[in-house]
């Protein structure tokens, strides 16, 4: 048997290091290796005439910047991606011959990449939408591409309704607008005429489609996929990426805000925790299901706008991942790496679900297109970290110089040609499922139940969680024109649950449905967000200080939360230099001007004894907009008047004491706890 290739976490790195060029302190050429003695002037007859087409240089530096951009991407345009690495906890060898699962410590490289999916390249990351969670495992066997979302299930089930869907969600073709935002008549009409949307529209109205970061959100694969053992058997398999700090989400008005004071919200965020050693983790899970098992469900498993309750399905944890290495080159790695659901090694093969079979024909097609024809398997981001041989040749930008006269099967020049390998080898056989059917263009009746899903989302939600989703509904349903959308949507989910379309219909004046409703009880306290992780580790905190602070007692709170993990950014009137009590100095980050409390986990105000108008004023409003947003607030000493200023001393999550390392214990509890949702707000 052929001895597979030693593969390490540092083999991609390696891999790209070829190609890594420094361009700093060089002599400037031409593309063809020219230096020049001139860079700023074209060549012109006369110092005031015109320009000479024999001015090669001006014509190659011109012409290359004419076309520097290529097609974004039709979905997920808008992305920001890490290197990494994932370690199998344990030989999955029982389940699958997939050889990066199959020992425990086994360490494969990785490359992934986060996205929204309804906005263009340059549009703001924090709005409501679902998150691309796209990852790309550099296996000795070749490449396996995870290609997932932030949201377990999607808006339709079968692929052939796609485009029909990206269309409704897009800008409105009329206008271009709105960019990056669901909030408009055409989705909405898609949804009510789609019912099978029902679920997914949950999601999407939940606090899931506002992640506070990218490292705290979980993946999903979606669709049900296969393992296949060595010997044969298959099981159905669900992916399911679980942030090891917990799932988090912005509040509404917050994200919306984000979105003008730092479009690049999450990805500087991943950009930032990566470069400060903060690496973002997630631990894989499978949900196992053997074939025999495939009808023991109240739906069915083939289905894409289902989700496998963890409580009836639960999740077994194979693996870690960790993202430790931020790009060199946006475009030459982001921008160009190209995922496809289809990529996948020996051990992994795929389900019927007809949303499913129809990516597999998309994303290669796809890259086609954005990346200018059939080899960007070569460029660097993309190539496997095994060798690869095939008989295909040519096409554009090729790279590889394939040596020999023979690129064709079968030939008896003598081992002239790459050969298929067995399965023992190696070689990926598909499973041999007995498939027996009639051709129809049909949706299966067990596609059919499109709301106990979305009621059992409903169900599982807590009282805050709820009153979020009757908001994004009526945010969204408010922003539709036309009164029969609106109308149709009220009835539609009146389906999922009679209180909650009751409440959207009193907010977007339509008349509330007296009766119907559903009768589903069933919930799945996993859903909650509630129920997640809670972690202080790498959250920030705006503090608010100025001169003549208490340096002792700030200092000591500084250092505790940096002791729990917590980050700190320091605020004030001006920045540089703020002498404390006994004359120690703090350097302010920003101005009140340059960042905003929309950009914090949490507020912590200091202030001094002699604090400007200017001053008092921004740190109410700092204060103020973090209550609001149901953030911690922590005060001591001189920043305790702008809590009592605004009668919100007792509120739950603001700390307010003199007693420094009490404080800091309360305040960093009071932050790990993410949001106080109990708070009276107005
Ligand atoms: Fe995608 N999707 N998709 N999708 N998708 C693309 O491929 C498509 C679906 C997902 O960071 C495109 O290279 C079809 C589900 C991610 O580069 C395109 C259908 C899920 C990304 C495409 C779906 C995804 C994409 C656009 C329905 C979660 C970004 C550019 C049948 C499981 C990957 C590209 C990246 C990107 C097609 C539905 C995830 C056009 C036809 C379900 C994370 O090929």
């Amino acid at each position: 048997m052929a001895k597979s290739p030693e593969v390490n976490e540092n083999s991609k790195d390696e891999q790209l290091e070829q190609y890594r060029t420094d361009d700093s302190g060089k002599s400037l050429t031409t593309n063809q290796g020219l230096k020049m003695a001139e860079d700023e002037f074209s060549l012109k007859a006369g110092e005031r005439g015109p320009t000479l087409m024999e001015d090669f240089h001006f014509r190659e530096k011109m012409t290359h910047f004419d076309h520097e951009r290529i097609p974004e991407r039709v979905v997920h345009a808008r992305g920001y991606a890490a290197h990494g690495v994932f370690e199998a906890y344990d030989s999955l060898e029982h389940l699958t011959k997939a050889k990066f699962l199959s020992e425990k410590g086994k360490k494969t490289p990785v490359f992934v990449r986060f996205s929204t999916v309804a906005g263009s390249k340059g549009s703001a990351e924090t709005v409501r939408d679902v998150r691309g969670f796209a990852t790309k495992f550099y296996t000795e066997e070749g490449n396996y591409d995870l290609v997932g979302n932030n949201m377990p299930v999607f808006f339709i089930q079968d692929a052939i309704k796609f485009p029909d869907f990206v269309h409704a969600v897009k800008p409105e073709p009329h206008n271009e607008m709105p960019q990056a935002a669901s909030a408009h008549d055409t989705l909405w009409d898609f949804v009510i005429n789609n019912q099978e949307t029902a679920h997914m529209m949950m999601w999407l109205m939940s606090d899931r489609a506002i992640p506070r970061s990218f490292r705290m959100m979980d993946g999903f694969g979606v669709h049900a996929f296969r393992f296949v053992n060595a010997e044969g058997k298959s099981h159905f398999v669900k992916f399911n990426w679980k942030s090891t700090l917990g799932t988090h989400s912005l509040v509404w008005d917050e994200a919306q805000k984000i979105a003008g004071k730092d479009p690049d919200f999450n990805r500087r965020d991943l950009y930032d925790s990566i470069e400060q050693g903060d690496f973002p983790e997630w631990e894989l899970g499978v949900q196992i299901v053997p074939e025999d098992d495939e009808y023991k469900f109240d739906f069915d498993l083939l289905d894409a706008t289902k989700l496998w309750p963890q409580e009836e399905i639960p999740i077994q944890i194979i693996g870690k991942m960790t993202l430790n290495r931020n790009v060199d080159n946006v475009f030459a790695e982001t921008e160009q790496v190209a995922f496809h659901p289809g990529h996948v090694v020996p051990g992994i093969d795929f389900s019927n679900d007809p949303l499913l079979q129809g990516r597999l024909f998309s994303y290669t097609d796809t890259q086609l297109l954005r990346l200018n024809g059939p080899n960007f398997h070569e460029l660097p981001i993309n190539r496997p970290v095994c060798p690869f041989h095939n008989n295909q040749r040519d096409g554009v930008g090729r790279q590889t110089i394939n040596k020999g006269r023979v690129s064709y099967q079968k030939s008896s020049f003598t081992n002239s040609t790459p050969a298929p390998v067995s399965e023992a080898e190696g070689g990926y056989s598909h499973y041999q499922e007995k498939v027996d059917g009639r051709k129809v263009r049909a949706r299966s009746e067990s596609f059919n139940d499109h709301f106990s899903q979305a009621t059992m989302f409903w169900n599982s939600m807590t009282s805050p969680e709820k009153e979020h989703i009757i908001e994004a509904f009526s945010f969204e349903l408010g922003k539709c024109q036309e009164s029969w959308i609106r109308e149709g949507a009220v009835e539609m989910f009146t389906n999922v649950n009679l209180e909650m379309a009751q409440a959207v219909a009193k907010n977007i004046g339509v008349a509330p449905p007296a009766s119907g409703g559903s009768n589903v009880t069933k919930a799945s306290p996993a859903l909650s967000l509630e129920n997640t992780v809670k972690s202080p580790a790498t959250r920030k905190v705006g503090v608010l200080i100025d001169n003549g602070f208490n340096e002792e007692e700030v200092l000591n709170v500084l250092k505790e939360l940096q002791a729990k993990g917590v980050q700190y950014e320091v605020v004030s009137e001006m920045q540089g230099e703020l002498k404390g009590t006994g004359g120690k100095g703090i350097t302010a980050d920003h101005t009140f001007n340059t960042t905003d409390p929309v950009l914090y986990d949490a507020i912590y105000a200091v202030g001094g004894p002699d604090v400007s108008r200017k001053f008092a004023k921004e740190a109410a409003r700092y204060i103020g907009e973090a209550f609001d947003h149901y953030k911690p607030i922590g005060a001591t000493h001189d920043g305790q008047q702008w809590l009592e200023a605004a009668y919100i001393e007792n509120q739950p999550g603001v700390v307010a004491a003199t007693a420094g390392s009490e404080f800091a214990s309360s305040f960093v509890e009071a932050i790990t706890a993410h949001r106080h949702w109990n708070r009276q707000i107005d």
